[in-house]
C-alpha cells in the first residue's frame, strides 16, 4: 500500500501532480508568449516552421536548445536567453519534441474543401486594365502588413496594391506570358492573381506549413512543396483545382518534409529535394502520370538552384560547408563547391567571366561572396564584403552584381556593388544609415535597380543602375522581395527563376 505524506493536508502524489501541472502551464504559457505568433497556438507552423517531432528530425535536443537560447541565424528567429531561464528553454524544447495527441490531416478532402475560385476561369478581359508595360511590372510584396504591390517599372508608380494571405515566403511564381502570378503563403495557401485584371481569381491552402511552389514551363501545372504534411501537392494552373497528391517518403520508408520545388523548363519537369532523406525527386510534367525519379544524393539539400541550361542543380545542406553538384541526366555528383557560409541559395546568379560561365553567391555566415567557375566548378574568388548577405543580384546589360549584408550585426544597412569583369568590390553604398537594406532586383532593361528598406516603415528605393545614385523613393511596409515580370519569365542570369 503507498504511504502518503501529507503537507498541509495535500499528498506528495498530489503535490508531485499540482508541480507538473504547474510545470506544463508555464511551458505552454511561455509558448502561447514567445513562440506561437510564428510557430502557431498549436504547433502547426506560420511565419516560422511547424514545431513537432516528425518536423524536428535533423535537429538534435540540444541544438534546438542552442537555437531558443541564441537564435536561428538567417531566419527571423531571435535569441530568448534575456527572456527564459535555462530551465524554461529546456521545458519549451522538451514541449517541442512532444507529438500532439492528433496532427490535423490535410489531405485530397482537406484540400478540395479549401478551394475558391473568386472568379470563373476565362471570364475576364485578356487586355491590361491600365497602360505601364505588362512585362515591366514589378510584383512587391510587402511583409509589414502581407499586401502586395503591383509597380509600374518605367514610372516607378504604384498600380495597386492588395491585401495578401499571411506571411508569403518565396518568389511568386509567374504565368509563362507574365498575365498571371502564384503566391504561396507559409501557412500552405496559394493564390493566383490575374495581373491584367488587378484581381485574385482562385485560392486553394494546399497544405498546413508550406514551403514554396513552382509552375510548369507549359503554364499548366503548379507543383507545391510542404514541411507539414510532408507531401507535394500538384494543382491546375488554370483553377488551382487538385490534381494529385504524392505522399514524400523517402527510400529508407521515412517521410520527409520537402526542401523546395522549382521547375525546369528546357527539361520539362519538375525538380524537389527532399529535407529529410537524401534525395531529389524529378516530376515530368508532360504527361498525366507525374512519375517520380528518384535521384540519391550525398547529403540533404535545403535549397538548390540550376546552372543556365538546367543540366545540373546546385544544392545545399543548411549545416554543411559544402554545396553539390549534381548532373541531372546522369543523376550523379559531379562536383563539392567550397562555400563556406551557407548560401540562401535561391541568391546565385550566374554570368560570363573571361568567356566562362560562372555563378556567385553570398555566404550567410561569412562576409565573403563565393565566385565559382562552372567549368571545374573550383572557386576562383572569395569576395570579402562586410556582412553576410543574403542575396545576390545583376542583369545582363549591367556589369553590376549587388549583393546585401543582411545577415550581418552590424551592417544590415549596407548594399555591395561587385564589378563582374574584375570581380572586385567597387562600392559599398548605405542607402539609410542604420535601417537594413536587402534584396534587389533590375528593371527589365537593365537600367534601374530596386533595393528594400526592410523595416515595417521601410520604402523602395530606386536606383540608377550606372550612376549608382538613387533616384527614387517610395514608402512601403516592410517590402520584402520584388519581381520583375519580364526578367523572370525570361529566366534572366541575374535574378531567381
Ligand atoms: Fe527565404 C526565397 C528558404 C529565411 C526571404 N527562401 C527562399 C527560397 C527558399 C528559402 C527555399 C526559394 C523559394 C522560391 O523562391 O520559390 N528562407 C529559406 C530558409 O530555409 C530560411 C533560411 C529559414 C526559413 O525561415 O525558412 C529562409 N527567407 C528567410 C527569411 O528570414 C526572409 C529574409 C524573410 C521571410 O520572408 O521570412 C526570407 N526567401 C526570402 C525571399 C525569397 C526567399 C524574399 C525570394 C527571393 C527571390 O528573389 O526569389
Amino acid at each position: 500500500m503507498m504511504k502518503k505524506f501529507l503537507y498541509g493536508g495535500i499528498s506528495a502524489v498530489g503535490l508531485l501532480l499540482a508541480f507538473e501541472a504547474a510545470a506544463d502551464q508555464s511551458v505552454e504559457k511561455n509558448y502561447a508568449d514567445f513562440c506561437a505568433a510564428c510557430h502557431g497556438a498549436e504547433r502547426l507552423g506560420g511565419a516560422g516552421t511547424a514545431l513537432l517531432p516528425e518536423n524536428l528530425a535533423r535537429l538534435r535536443r540540444p541544438d534546438a536548445f542552442k537555437t531558443i537560447a541564441e537564435g536561428r541565424n538567417a531566419s527571423q528567429m531571435p535569441s530568448f536567453a534575456d527572456k527564459l531561464a535555462k530551465e524554461e528553454i529546456q521545458a519549451l524544447v522538451d514541449f517541442i519534441y512532444k507529438p500532439l495527441p492528433e496532427v490535423p490531416a490535410w489531405g485530397a478532402n482537406e484540400i478540395n474543401a479549401s478551394h475558391q475560385q473568386h472568379v470563373p476561369s476565362g471570364s475576364l478581359p485578356d487586355k491590361p486594365v491600365f497602360s505601364a508595360d505588362p512585362l515591366n511590372l514589378f510584383v512587391v510584396v510587402e511583409l509589414g502588413d502581407h499586401h502586395a504591390t503591383i509597380l509600374d517599372g518605367d514610372k516607378f508608380e504604384p498600380i495597386y496594391r492588395f491585401k495578401t494571405r499571411f506571411a508569403l515566403h518565396g518568389g511568386p511564381k509567374f504565368s509563362p506570358g507574365g498575365r498571371f502570378v502564384y503566391f504561396a503563403s507559409r501557412d500552405g495557401w496559394i493564390s493566383k492573381f490575374d495581373i491584367y485584371n488587378l484581381k485574385v481569381v482562385a485560392e486553394i491552402r494546399a497544405g498546413i506549413n508550406t514551403r514554396n511552389l513552382a509552375v510548369s514551363g507549359d503554364g499548366k501545372t503548379v507543383l507545391v512543396g510542404n514541411y507539414l504534411p510532408h507531401s507535394l501537392v500538384l494543382l491546375s494552373a488554370e483553377d488551382l483545382s487538385l490534381i494529385k497528391m504524392i505522399p514524400v517518403v523517402g527510400q529508407d520508408g521515412k517521410s520527409s518534409r520537402v526542401s523546395a520545388v522549382y521547375q525546369a523548363e528546357p527539361r520539362g519537369s519538375f525538380v524537389a529535394a527532399l529535407k529529410d532523406a537524401k534525395e531529389v525527386w524529378e516530376i515530368p510534367y508532360g504527361g498525366e502520370d507525374f512519375n517520380v525519379r528518384r535521384i540519391a544524393t550525398d547529403d540533404y539539400l535545403d535549397d538548390f538552384f540550376f546552372d543556365q541550361a538546367y543540366r545540373h542543380m546546385i544544392g545545399a545542406a543548411r549545416d554543411g560547408k559544402k554545396g553539390l553538384v549534381i548532373d541531372l541526366n546522369s543523376g550523379r555528383k559531379v562536383a563539392v563547391l567550397d562555400l563556406p557560409g551557407m548560401p540562401h541559395l535561391g541568391s546565385g546568379i550566374t554570368w560570363e567571366y573571361q568567356g566562362k560561365p560562372v555563378m556567385a553567391t553570398p555566404n550567410l555566415k561569412e562576409p565573403v561572396v563565393s565566385v565559382i567557375d562552372m567549368t571545374t566548378w573550383n572557386t576562383i574568388k572569395q569576395i570579402k564584403t562586410l556582412g553576410g548577405g543574403f542575396f545576390m543580384r545583376s542583369h545582363e546589360n549591367s556589369p553590376y552584381a549587388w549583393t546585401d549584408g543582411f545577415n550581418s550585426t552590424d551592417n544590415r544597412d549596407v548594399m555591395h556593388i561587385i564589378d563582374k569583369r574584375t570581380l572586385e568590390l567597387v562600392k559599398v553604398l548605405r542607402p539609410i544609415p542604420g535601417k537594413t537594406a536587402a534584396h534587389v532586383e533590375f528593371t527589365r532593361d537593365g537600367k534601374y535597380v530596386l533595393i528594400s528598406i526592410w523595416e515595417d516603415d521601410g520604402a523602395l528605393l530606386i536606383y540608377d543602375a550606372t550612376t549608382l545614385e538613387e533616384v527614387k523613393r517610395l514608402p512601403m511596409k516592410k517590402p520584402s522581395g520584388k519581381y520583375n515580370v519580364y526578367n523572370k519569365i525570361m529566366r534572366s542570369a541575374g535574378t531567381s527563376h
